[in-house]
């Protein structure tokens, strides 16, 4: 694994609202994964305009319920969130055909997802795209729905993911992303872990920490 310096990661995280970290699963888990998801997916029918997406792996192989709840990422995941990651869902996310786009949007307010790409991806077959400092401005991309087009394709803050087979990008769910058609045809896959955060408790905390300041507040007059 080539992992970047933590205090880096860290404010890489949460400057960008995602991270890339190149090598990070070597050839055999990358193949591993490879496997077991085109072994676990080959009966899913594919329709809609998600049909490339899989989601629910856990439930079809416990190897990727394994990798979901405890892979080596999680501690990861918590040390850039700040908190636990709660386990959501594993998914497969393919580009069988050219049409399969994902438009950009943010998949939740709290939590993180991590994504392991399983081949070569560029803007040729649709690689992710990021928005630089989207997590930041929740308001402004609230809008954004995966299922609707929107061109971000000359916003200034936009963040061509490249990726080689075991790459791993980790981002908030509140970072806006997106992905293209496949041009060239080339397999592109993802692996790829939902966590939510717990926005309950976070929320508990911000409110507490308000409270504490308006009392010091307070107390100073
Ligand atoms: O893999 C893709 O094409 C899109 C990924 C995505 O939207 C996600 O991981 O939340």
């Amino acid at each position: 694994m080539n992992l970047p310096h933590a205090a880096t990661l860290k404010a890489d995280f949460d400057r960008d609202g995602f991270v890339i970290i190149r090598d990070y699963a070597t050839p055999e888990e990358v193949r591993e994964i490879r496997s077991r998801a085109e072994d676990a997916t080959r009966d899913v029918v594919r329709k809609g305009p998600f049909s490339n997406i899989t989601k629910g792996l856990e439930r079809r192989d416990g190897f990727f319920g394994e990798l979901l709840h405890n892979g080596a990422h999680v501690p990861l995941v918590e040390a850039l969130l700040g908190r636990k990651p709660e386990p959501s869902t594993a998914s497969l996310f393919t580009k069988i055909d050219n049409g399969q786009e994902v438009y950009p949007h943010a998949d939740a307010i709290d939590g993180a997802v991590i994504w392991i790409a399983l081949d070569e991806t560029d803007r040729h077959n649709g690689c992710l795209q990021f928005l630089k400092g989207s997590h930041q401005r929740r308001e402004e991309f609230a809008h954004l729905r995966a299922d609707r087009p929107t061109d971000l394709s000359d916003h200034p803050d936009r963040f061509e993911a490249t990726m080689s087979p075991g790459d791993l990008a980790i981002f908030r769910s509140s970072t806006v992303h997106w992905s293209g058609p496949n041009h060239d045809g080339s397999v592109r896959r993802g692996f790829n872990c939902f966590y939510v955060g717990d926005w309950r408790k976070s929320w508990k905390k911000d409110l507490a920490a308000a409270k504490n300041a308006k009392r010091k507040k307070l107390r100073g007059r």
